[in-house]
């Protein structure tokens, strides 16, 4: 085992932190967004699905459940293109390959992406019965996922795709040890390797999303997807207090390159979204994703490893008056 696993599980360990909401509290991030296959990418999803993993410390061995919240397309939340005539897939996998299949990790839902076993799927369309109301998916057994020795537990997977229509699906999850009423799993996590998502469209709220810097990683590429030109997007970390990194406009991808300090690595990194003032920039959807300069992607999680990165002011560097 390298250094960066047995860190990694150190801070697992250590912080016995809660799961969970997914987007999390402090990532401020109203809903994941998926669109219908059929949908313009200029909505601001580049490709209709979103994998995100969920994370099961080795000590709970107790049933648990997925459960997702407004996941049909129609009423109150979702963003209506035209009719509502969205169709989008939940489809939960467990077993070998979830998360150690190559194609699992990638940004793009090509190849063996859907890799492992899967326990359970429903589609859903417009659908009353579920607007602003939890469907639950479970029980599962933390048997059923797929034991990885660097995160100290077991990895389920779930993808949300949008298989036909054209408006945009928002939900969230949450990863709950009771069916009727969301209650947190002690040690656990989510993560996902490209983040589809709304903004709000308050413009003094900022999101937050957290990729974890390992020790291999001395570029760091940024890519982000229809921003809009919807203000900043601000890097913090250790090292950074602030860093501006370049933004997209209307359906295309940016690519901005960061040189990772030696202070940086095997940290978490705080990307804020920081909306536009004026004008607001209203239904902003925005998908961002970061790999190192082997071109491996890397993890966002929503509860950050190490805690919520603070910039740390070095005393070694001499203000001059
Ligand atoms: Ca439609
Ligand atoms: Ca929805
Ligand atoms: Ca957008």
């Amino acid at each position: 085992m390298n250094k960066i696993n047995i860190s990694i599980i150190f801070l697992f360990v250590v912080l016995r932190i809660m799961a969970q909401p997914v987007p999390n509290v402090d990532e401020n991030i109203p809903y994941l967004m998926t669109f219908g296959g059929e949908a313009e990418t200029s909505w601001g999803d580049d490709d209709f699905s979103q994998a995100f993993f969920f994370l099961i410390p080795e000590d709970y061995t107790q049933p648990f459940f997925i459960k997702v919240f407004d996941p049909d397309t129609g009423g109150k939340i979702d963003e209506i293109a035209g009719d509502w005539n969205t169709s989008c897939v939940y489809e939960v996998y467990g077993g070998e390959g979830v998360w150690s299949e190559v194609d699992a990790r990638e940004t793009s839902p090509t190849g063996n992406y859907k890799s492992g076993t899967l326990l359970a799927t429903k589609t859903f369309a417009e659908n009353p019965r579920y607007d602003n109301q939890w469907y639950t998916f479970g029980p599962f057994n933390p048997a059923q996922g797929e034991y990885v020795e660097m995160f100290g537990g077991k990895v389920f997977k779930v993808i949300c795709e949008g298989i036909s229509g054209d408006d945009g699906n928002m939900y969230r999850y949450y990863l709950s040890t009771e069916a009727e009423t969301n209650r947190p799993l002690e040690g656990a996590n989510a993560f996902a390797y490209e983040y589809s998502f709304r903004m709000h469209n308050d413009e003094n709220e900022v999101s937050h999303i957290y990729p974890y810097i390992d020790d291999r990683t001395i570029t760091l590429q940024i890519l982000n997807f229809d921003w809009d030109m919807d203000g900043s997007i601000v890097v913090i970390s250790r090292a950074r207090q602030g860093d501006r990194i370049d933004i997209s406009g209307e359906d295309h991808w940016t690519r901005d390159d960061l040189k990772i300090q030696e202070e940086e690595k095997e940290s978490s990194f705080d990307f804020q979204f920081v909306k536009l003032k004026s004008p607001v920039v209203r239904n902003n959807n925005v998908v961002v994703n970061v790999r190192n300069q082997y071109g491996e992607t890397l993890p966002f999680y929503t509860i950050p490893i190490g805690g919520v990165p603070k910039y740390q002011y070095d005393p070694t560097i001499v203000e001059l008056d």
